[in-house]
């Protein structure tokens, strides 16, 4: 028998987790070998909330979920984390002006950055999703210096996935047989979705689509507008596409990814493609024994080149912001 694995899950009160929580028990995040060990983080004012879901666990009887603790405190909620899933995060109110917002998300990420440090597992992967999702990893990695920065990362799969489904259903053909599709950047309306390098089964996506204008005109657009698309259609913001997206993310970078294919990650830049070391932006990677490779050597047209550093440009300047504020 297995050792239960510690997953702790902060905003476990919101409605990304409440898709989140019930995938990770059924075993579909670290395999069905895998015994669970479920750590809800929230703040006090949503614990009675969160007590509400842990019931709702304990009456799936999941094989596989050992255990439920929940708790406001990030030293408790983080203790012996293999993996910390961080997806809650301060949204933007009325009148909240962008430096309140960073301020505010900074508070949370420098306290759990340093939570993790303190309390987390050895083999801690840190997945961040809540918004500004690269920007708030940042803060966490800075503010954990004693673990491997190779271990901080922030949640692009969503786009990915997104991208996969527009080039599906534009080509007429399945998911399943799109690879190597890459988003770039940050994880706002900026990222660049790029198929330059997929392939819709053994065709290049370009030829299989053979039209630059859908291409430049719709399918960039539409996965770099899609959350405001679901949240006009649906009332509020993509849950169960991004508690499946985190799913994906976090499987693939433990389990490995599939020979010929990649995924995008977000992740501490090393300066591949150009982008500034330390800078948390997404990128293509292969995974595979539990860490994540950048994908090396990809031939970088000029189109591609000029919306990676328009990205990346807004990645450094929100990296300005909460330095100038002392946060990393
Ligand atoms: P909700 O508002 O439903 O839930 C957020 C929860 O976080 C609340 O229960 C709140 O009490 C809790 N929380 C706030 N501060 C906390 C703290 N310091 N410690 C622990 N818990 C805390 O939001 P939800 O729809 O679940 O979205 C969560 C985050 O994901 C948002 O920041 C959202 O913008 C972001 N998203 C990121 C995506 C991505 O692809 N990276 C896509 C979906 C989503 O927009």
């Amino acid at each position: 028998d297995q050792a239960p694995v510690t997953v702790t899950v902060t905003g476990a009160s919101g409605q990304i987790a409440y898709g989140l929580l019930f995938r990770i028990a059924a075993g579909d995040m670290l395999g069905p070998d895998a015994p669970v060990r479920l750590r809800l983080l929230e703040i006090p004012a949503a614990v009675r909330a969160a007590e509400g879901v842990a019931m709702e666990l304990e009456d799936g009887a999941f094989p596989l979920l050992s255990d439920v603790e929940i708790t406001d405190d990030p030293t408790i909620g983080f203790d012996g984390a293999s993996v910390a899933m961080l997806v809650g995060a301060r949204p933007r109110t009325q009148g909240m002006e962008r430096g309140d917002l960073l301020a505010a998300n900074g508070a949370i990420f420098t306290t759990q950055g340093r939570a993790i440090e303190a309390a987390a597992a050895d083999d801690v992967k840190v997945l961040v999703v809540g918004n500004p999702a690269n920007t708030n990893a940042l803060i966490a990695m800075n503010n954990a210096p004693g673990v491997p920065r190779t271990r901080f990362s922030a949640l692009t799969r969503l786009d990915h996935n997104r991208a996969i489904a527009q080039l599906a259903h534009r080509t007429g053909e399945p998911a399943a047989s799109i690879r190597r599709m890459t988003v770039w950047g940050n994880h706002s309306a900026t990222q660049y979705p790029d198929l330059s390098h997929a392939f819709v089964g053994n065709k290049p996506a370009e030829d299989a689509v053979s039209d630059r204008t859908w291409i430049e005109d719709t399918f960039i657009p539409t996965v770099q507008q899609r959350g405001s698309a679901i949240i006009e259609a649906r009332g509020s913001s993509s849950a169960a596409s991004a508690a499946s997206a985190a799913i994906d993310h976090v499987r693939d970078w433990t389990a490995g990814t599939s020979d010929g294919d990649w995924v995008s990650m977000a992740v501490c830049s090393d300066g591949s493609y150009g982008v500034p070391e330390g800078l948390i932006s997404s990128f293509p990677v292969t995974c595979a024994d539990g860490e994540f490779r950048i994908v090396p050597n990809l031939d970088i047209d000029d189109f591609s080149r000029a919306r990676i550093d328009l990205s990346v440009a807004e990645l450094a300047q929100e990296r300005d912001a909460v330095r100038a504020l002392g946060l990393v």
